[in-house]
């Protein structure tokens, strides 16, 4: 069975690839069953910079194909923040929330977006990466048990109810996750379907 390692240690982007990889001929692991794996900086400035670190180091210390997905909340009345440093924003998730609210008080553009970035490697080398987005609005409350990180308060377009009210399968049609994904695989089936023609 082919093994490939989804970079990263965070439990709930683990579910949401496990959601989205129909593949049974794929065995997917993640980071944390490699709980030697150094900490890895994300010194980069942007997105795809910081998922091409992860994936790199990934694909070496694990010696599989990686790949990894960098993400974040750009809300545009705050000049894109917290955006790459979504995950540093405060210690907490609620604390994480309660200052992006705090922050929007006053304002009257709460419009946001979700960014992914899933970047490939193998072998230590960068193959290919993909962006996903998601257009939302920010609420005033948060709402929701579901999900992780800002869900609560992210309300995506079209809907009435935040991502963290959806079900995990109505989140994994739309997210900016499934939306790099499906990039991502469709990539690696042109790829194994030119492999196979030779
Ligand atoms: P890894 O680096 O180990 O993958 P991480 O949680 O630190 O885990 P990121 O550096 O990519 O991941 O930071 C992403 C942060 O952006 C995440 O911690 C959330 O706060 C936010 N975020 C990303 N995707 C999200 C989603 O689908 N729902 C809610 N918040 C999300």
């Amino acid at each position: 069975m082919a093994n490939v390692v989804i970079a990263t240690s965070n439990a709930h982007k683990v579910e949401e690839y496990k959601a989205l990889m129909a593949d049974d001929s794929i065995e997917l692991q993640s980071l944390l069953d490699y709980p030697g794996f150094p900490d890895v900086e994300e010194n980069g400035t942007t997105f795809t910079e910081n998922a091409s670190i992860k994936a790199i180091a990934a694909s070496k210390y694990c010696d599989a194909p990686a790949f990894a997905d960098d993400s974040g909340l750009e809300v545009f009345a705050l000049n894109g923040e917290p955006g790459i440093y979504s995950a540093r924003y405060a210690p907490t998730d609620p604390e994480r929330i309660a200052k992006l609210l705090k922050n929007l008080e006053g304002k009257e553009d709460r419009s946001a977006r979700f960014v992914c970035v899933i970047a490939i490697a193998f072998n230590g080398e960068i193959i290919e990466t993909f962006e996903g987005e998601i257009r939302g609005t920010i609420g005033f409350e948060p709402k929701g048990s579901n999900g992780f990180g800002y869900d609560p308060v992210f309300i995506p377009e079209g809907e009435t109810r935040t991502f963290a009210e959806l079900s995990s399968e109505e989140k994994n049609r739309i997210s900016h996750r499934a939306n790099a994904f499906r990039k991502a695989a469709e990539f690696v089936e042109e790829q194994l379907a030119a492999l196979n023609a030779f």
